[in-house]
């Protein structure tokens, strides 16, 4: 019998609510396949912050290090400021286990209203692989003369030849694999001088290695114009860990809801664990109402096993979510239903079992 050992964050907000849902989709297919699945709960939060003074304990990382995959919810909530909150949870773990590609899938599945004209399933069907350890997400700069009329605050990106040629790979990899075997590289290099330049040549360098993958270059301006306007252009879009973040909202915002979309911050080569989670935040707004949308928490979950290996459990919980979409079993007022999300969560379960 398998049996897989994981971390569990629900961290802030609606974190609490829709990892209970994933942690019960998990336990009922893993039944289903005789996977043992053990669940170990971190309580690490903003409430954490205001209590210790950090998000998680010193030995946090190493804590984290001993599970085979970590399970997290949402990070931040009003009283901690944002970046406080992320640099003392969720950004530490992306770094200290390598977790290099975050790969976001964006799906229109059939029974959802994409707010854009006639598009259908499949029309709206691509990855995005966004670079998760450097680029704009950085702590090296700092304030000087502050509170003076000479304040100046500098912040500065990190690219490196290893970070961007790994994650290009990945991305150039993915692409090959599909149908279409398109990748799209989105940047800014009129207007950021170095680093956006940088990795067009990468990009250019690794296309080389890759004959069969038609490759498009685009200013993240227009290719964020162009994803609204044409969804169906794109397959495997690859940017930047600002740039990836930011299509990774829009995308999923372009199938009716960013709520279905699922994150798996990846160590391809396995020597950390992996962590996953939902796209979107702790929606402080909707917390503690019991109608956050649990299916980006549950896709994630899926994407957890598949990356453990248990293909069979991802296809079997990816088939329920499909199924609960489609049919409008229990959907969340995201999508146009009136269902709690322990109702969704249920529906959910319930089609895994069915
Ligand atoms: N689901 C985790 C979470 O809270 N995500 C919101 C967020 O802002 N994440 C930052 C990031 O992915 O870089």
């Amino acid at each position: 019998m398998s049996q897989f050992n994981i971390a569990v964050i629900p961290g802030d907000g609606i974190g609490t609510e829709v990892i209970p849902e994933g942690i019960k989709a998990l336990q009922a297919a893993a039944a289903q396949q005789g996977i043992e699945l053990n669940f170990t709960h971190f309580d690490w939060s903003c409430e954490t912050y205001h209590k210790t003074g950090r998000m998680m304990p010193e030995d946090g990382l190493e804590q984290l290090s001993r599970f085979d995959a970590i399970f997290l919810g949402a990070v931040g909530f009003p009283g901690v400021p944002d970046h406080i909150s992320l640099w003392g949870l969720l950004l530490p773990i992306r770094r200290a286990f390598n977790q290099y590609v975050n790969l976001r899938p964006v799906r229109l599945f059939e029974g959802l209203q994409s707010p854009l004209a006639n598009k259908k399933p499949g029309d709206i069907d691509f990855y995005v692989v966004r670079e998760n350890v450097e680029g704009e997400y950085s702590n090296i700069g700092g304030i000087q003369y502050e509170g003076t009329e000479d304040e100046v605050v500098s912040q500065q990106s990190i690219f490196t030849r290893k970070g961007t040629d790994r994650i290009l790979k990945y991305a150039f990899d993915l692409a090959q694999s599909r149908d279409k075997k398109h990748l799209s590289s989105a940047t800014k290099s009129n207007g950021l001088f170095h680093s956006m330049p940088y990795w067009d040549g990468r990009v250019e360098a690794m296309a080389e290695q890759y004959p069969e993958v038609k490759v498009d270059q685009f200013h993240i301006d227009i290719f964020t114009a162009n994803l609204v306007r044409m969804p169906e252009f794109y397959d495997v879009i690859v940017g930047s860990n600002l740039f990836g973040d930011i299509l990774s909202d829009l995308g999923p915002a372009c199938t009716g809801t960013i709520a279905i979309a699922p994150s798996a911050n990846i160590n391809p080569e396995k020597t950390f664990p992996s962590m996953f989670e939902p796209v979107h935040g702790s929606a402080p707004d909707i917390a503690g109402q019991n109608i956050a949308n649990p299916i980006g928490t549950v896709w994630a979950a899926a994407m957890m096993m598949q990356h453990l290996g248990c293909n069979a459990m991802h296809d079997t919980i990816m088939t329920a979510i499909e199924t609960v979409i489609r049919d409008q079993t229990a959907l969340t007022r995201d999508m146009s239903g009136n269902a709690s999300t322990q109702e969704l969560g249920q529906a959910i379960v319930d089609a895994i079992q069915a």
